[in-house]
């Protein structure tokens, strides 16, 4: 396995629109793999393949206490979604930013598993949260965009503040 470098924000390649996954092959079995190895190593309960500059719709996630329940959806679709829920929010695209976000309560969802098989979850709390986090970034949006306008400049001064001094 291998751990892939993860795009920052206000990196532009975060803005893109993710393609469906025509085949779930050895390919994308490997990306599954890297991307959870990676999520592991950077401390998050969840990553997107946009995060790793892989413009393809597949995302991984564990909200498990002991880390150890990976859930992957490939090509997820958005069923239902209904109530509201506001939670704090972090991503590793956006390296020590936390703020409130207001989601959908309850979502189901569909998607293809790590072996292809088509599959429905109906997900609420933390798991709603980070997984309409995470389709998001299939759709080239990253969380500080419900934030203000004075936010997200602030946040993008830190961050290229931060970039300059790690160079
Ligand atoms: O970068 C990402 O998309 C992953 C992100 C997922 C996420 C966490 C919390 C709410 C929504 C989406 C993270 O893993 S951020 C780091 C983290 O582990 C965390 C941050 C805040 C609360 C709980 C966990
Ligand atoms: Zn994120």
């Amino acid at each position: 396995m291998a751990l892939l470098p993860i795009l920052h924000y206000p990196d532009p390649r975060l803005h893109t629109r993710a393609s469906p996954v025509v085949e779930v092959d050895a390919e994308i079995r490997k990306l599954v793999d890297d991307m959870a190895e990676t999520m592991r190593a950077a401390a998050g309960i969840g990553l997107a393949a946009t995060q790793v500059n892989v413009h393809k719709r597949l995302i991984v996630l564990d909200v498990s206490e002991d880390q150890q329940h990976l859930q992957v959806f490939i090509n997820p679709k958005l069923l239902s979604q209904d109530g509201s829920q506001e939670r704090d929010e972090g991503c590793l695209s956006v390296p020590g930013i936390y703020d409130r976000v207001t989601r959908a309560e309850h979502i189901v969802v569909e998607a293809l598993d790590r072996e292809g098989r088509l599959f429905t979850l109906e997900a609420d709390g933390l798991l709603a949260t980070c997984v309409q986090h995470e389709m998001d970034h299939l759709e080239g949006k990253v969380f500080v965009e419900y934030l203000s306008q004075l936010k997200q400049n602030r946040i993008k001064t830190k961050l290229r503040k931060r970039a300059r001094e790690t160079l």
